[in-house]
């Protein structure tokens, strides 16, 4: 496998008018007819005639009608053409149902289906497969299957036939095709502009039950999109399809958004709260690349955080908007904290825009989509709301229909604002996380506020410069008003001093509110200060951070006396925050959620300490105790009062209540031997406290009845079946996890070829770091085994879950031995595919 470049960008020689695709579909030979207007590029120079294709069985092919004898490569073909205009018309055969790769055209569950994004198309037909290749594309189907859908509009059908016409032109990797016996929940939406759009979630009959929340969604989505960036929908239709056997979330095809069944199905009975948001989240972050992607593209994959970055960003604050910011600000750092911050600090530890991979599909990250959404969100708050706005509308404007870079959405937010913007750049570049450290002092009513900052070195990348970063700044009073409100403090130096001047007293520094920057304040302050804050901050998000801090010092300190009781600060102020009822409960969920084991990995490999992963499972383990002893008098009360008597509603308000309501059972769950657990199973008339019923029960070790109802209950629903799988590792005793993940990978419902039912299983137990750092290796060798059975039929899903060795660095040495044994193992395995292979290799560097 080689190495692809940035620095390497070359125009392509050759762009294409239009593409015409027949179908003739059958499981094992496909028959693809292509027809393609070409025409050689003005701004590039020639180049020889090449196009991507990939076990593809060429039958004929043609120029202008005449035959001709293309020269096959490994990785496609080249053919002698005219330096004018031409049509080229190809005629291949593939297997869709021997595709066990998932990419390209295939077979799920008797449907036909396709994933493109980011290299497939070209396992479909021979084809210029790179974004920066732009054609309208009309597709005819010919199968006897009911339902037959491809991308844009629909044009015309007949008896086994169906024809698609897109009038947008678009990169191959956002074409699409469905067949399959499906129902339709359908819908209309009326856009700005006076169009009506007809709206489908295509399912199998059983599933019809679940589409109605995605429904609401999708148009939830399209009007956010019209009302907050004026964009509205451009086509007669829009189709979702329900697919089982998915490597990702959804995909965003023009007009024909294929989605992974678990990220679009959803009802009360078998969805939990964070399952109803996550599916309302992706239908809107798919929807919402019609614009930021789909309309306007990357120029090639070293830009995907231009779509998928701005995407994110933009379905985070949909959700915000919706539910609220503050809850929803939390979620995200949290997700910046536990995954990308670690990402940033191993050894796959890439920047926001790399700038070369062997496997492209190893890039679809957390840093190129969270971290790249961070990059977003502080390019707004450096220019504000309005200028931000400029900015979009100026990008929208000028790069409809083309594949763009990262140089082209800054010169958008330059041009309509002014702001340079030659330091931000660095952001996409430098890979690692920032750290920041404070000092501050108080003299003559003048306060002085020293921050300094440092980038470690990562892999590729031993220097780094000085970030422009915004510091979201607010100073209180001992009373908690604020003397300063937000103020967004621009870090450029590696260090500077901020002052601010006619203070009566010292103040209280509220420093990077709203976590204004994805950085590590590495320095503290002092415990009083903190549990100020979190009594008094006026931004809600320091407000829960400083009792996180809190949490995770007292959490670090007994872990390095290796347990006792948590202090008394600690639980004065976690029964201060859970009783004050002027507080969301979702929010106070949040404060109520201890810091995780990764995170206090983390923090203790940050300090230069070995972490022990059990250790920290047990003293984990112990505050909880604790904290039920501490608050048992509140406890009951608090449960009862977050039981909800009106109708079930997926909404953030019943949301937080069960949020809370369940965290507050786990606490009980410590002294009652699972009674309320138990009552809570039984009556529960949701997923949500179902599932957290039978975890709290099986925490301690009295689920094994629960979960073998749940089983009966469920077994026909493969998305419920999941939770099964998953909980029950989840939940596990440390010394029990890796028995528990093996055992479950004999049961007969562990397909595994399934992406969703393997990640239930091996993704469940990587992240239980107590259960699968197992001193003996035995939960190093599961993973390996499984992930080398699952390499030959799917590099993909294989690659992407070598990662959760990712920690290794973090571990003693003996941990890190086995590991990077477990992992040479797999290097060492013939045939290993290309994406697991270069996704090794980084790992053991
Ligand atoms: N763009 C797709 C991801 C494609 C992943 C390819 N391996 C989904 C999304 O980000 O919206
Ligand atoms: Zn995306």
């Amino acid at each position: 496998p080689q190495t692809i470049y940035l620095a390497d960008y070359m125009a392509p020689g050759w762009l294409v008018e239009s593409v015409h695709l027949t179908f003739r579909l059958a499981p094992q030979a496909t028959r693809v007819l292509s027809r393609i207007a070409f025409r050689p590029n003005p701004d590039s120079p020639r180049q020889p005639f090449f196009l991507h294709g990939e076990d593809l069985r060429l039958i004929a092919a043609s120029i202008d009608g005449t035959p001709v004898t293309p020269q096959l490569t490994a990785t496609g073909l080249t053919c002698d053409v005219p330096d004018a205009p031409f049509v080229w018309e190809a005629e291949v055969e593939i297997a869709p149902a021997d595709n066990t790769v998932l990419e390209g055209l295939y077979m799920s569950n008797g449907m036909y289906c396709t994933q493109c994004e980011a290299e497939g198309f070209r396992k479909i037909t021979y084809y210029p497969d790179r974004p920066d290749v732009m054609g309208v594309y009309t597709v005819r189907i010919e199968s006897d299957l009911p339902v037959l859908l491809s991308n844009g509009n629909p044009v015309a059908s007949g008896d086994g036939w169906a024809e698609w016409h897109d009038p947008w032109p678009k990169p191959s990797y956002l074409f699409a095709l469905v067949a399959g016996d499906l129902v339709a929940h359908h819908d209309t939406f009326t856009t700005m502009d006076d169009r009506t759009v007809d709206l489908n979630i295509w399912v199998r009959a059983p599933d019809l039950d679940k589409c109605g929340f995605g429904m609401g969604a999708l148009k939830r989505a399209m009007i956010w999109d019209e009302q907050t960036y004026g964009r509205a929908y451009d086509l007669d239709v829009f189709n979702i399809v329900a697919v089982d056997d998915f490597n990702m979330g959804a995909m965003e095809n023009k007009g024909l958004n294929i989605f992974n069944s678990s990220a679009v199905l959803a009802n009360q009975a078998t969805s939990t709260d964070a399952d109803f948001q996550r599916v309302e989240a992706i239908i809107a972050h798919e929807y919402f690349h019609n614009w930021t992607g789909n309309r306007i593209t990357c120029r090639d994959w070293f830009q995907l955080c231009l779509k998928e970055g701005l995407t994110v960003f933009r379905d985070q604050s949909f959700t915000g908007d919706l539910h609220g910011h503050a809850v929803k600000r939390i979620e995200d750092a949290l997700v910046m904290r536990n995954r990308q911050f670690q990402e940033d600090a191993g050894p796959l530890s890439h920047p926001v825009r790399p700038d070369s991979f062997v496997e492209i599909n190893n890039f679809y990250t957390v840093t190129v989509y969270e971290k790249g959404a961070e990059l977003v969100g502080m390019l707004k708050r450096l220019v504000g709301d309005d200028g931000y706005r400029a900015a979009l509308d100026l990008y929208f404007d000028r790069h409809d229909g083309q594949a763009a870079t990262i140089e082209d959405w800054l010169a958008c937010f330059t041009d309509a604002t002014g702001r340079d913007l030659t330091q931000f750049k660095r952001w996409y570049e430098q890979a690692g996380t920032p750290r920041l450290t404070v000092r501050d002092d108080f003299k003559d009513g003048t306060y002085s506020l020293h921050i300094a900052q440092e980038t470690p070195p990562t892999p590729g990348q031993p220097e780094k410069l000085p970030l422009h970063i915004p510091v979201a700044l607010g100073l209180l009073d001992d009373t908690g008003a604020e003397v300063l409100p937000t103020t967004m403090l621009e870090l450029t130096g590696a260090s500077q001093t901020f002052t601010f001047d006619n203070l009566a007293a010292r103040p209280i520094p509220s420093i990077l509110r709203g976590f204004s920057a994805p950085v590590i304040v590495a320095s503290t302050p002092p415990a009083g200060e903190r549990a100020f804050l979190l009594a008094h901050d006026t931004d809600p998000f320091n407000r829960w951070d400083a009792g996180r801090s809190l949490a995770r010092d007292m959490l670090l300190d007994l872990i390095r006396q290796d347990g006792g009781a948590p202090d008394a600060g600690y639980l004065d102020g976690l029964r201060a925050t859970l009783t004050d009822s002027g507080l969301d409960p979702a929010f106070r969920a949040l404060v109520a959620q201890l810091p995780s084991e990764t995170d206090l990995a983390i923090a203790l490999a940050a300090a230069g300490e070995t972490p022990d992963p059990l250790q920290i499972h047990r003293v984990r383990q112990d505050v909880r105790r604790h904290t039920a002893e501490a608050l048992s008098d509140i406890l009951p009360r608090l449960y009862a009062d977050m039981q909800i008597q009106s109708p079930f509603a997926p909404d953030a308000l019943q949301g937080g209540q069960r949020a809370l309501g369940n965290a507050i059972l786990m606490l009980l769950s410590e002294r009652d031997g699972g009674a309320a657990a138990q009552a809570q199973f039984d009556g529960a008339d949701n997923m949500t406290q179902q599932l957290a019923a039978l975890g709290a029960l099986l925490h301690i070790g009295k689920g094994e009845d629960a979960a073998a109802r749940f089983h009966d209950q469920w077994q026909d629903d493969r998305l419920v079946l999941n939770k099964w799988f998953g909980i029950q590792i989840t939940m596990a005793a440390p010394e029990e996890a890796v028995d528990t993940a093996a055992r479950l990978t004999r049961h007969s419902d562990f397909l595994w070829k399934n992406p969703n039912r393997f990640r239930s299983v091996m993704g469940a137990l990587s992240a239980h770091p107590a259960g699968f750092h197992r001193a003996d290796g035995a939960g190093y060798a599961l993973l390996a085994d499984w992930l080398i059975r699952l390499d030959p039929l799917n590099p993909q899903t294989t690659a992407r879950m070598v990662a959760g060795f990712d920690g290794l660095r973090r571990y003693d040495a003996d941990r890190q031995a086995l590991i990077r044994r477990e992992l040479r193992r797999i290097a060492d395995t013939q045939g290993l595919s290309p994406d697991t292979t270069e996704m090794v290799t980084r790992l053991l560097q």
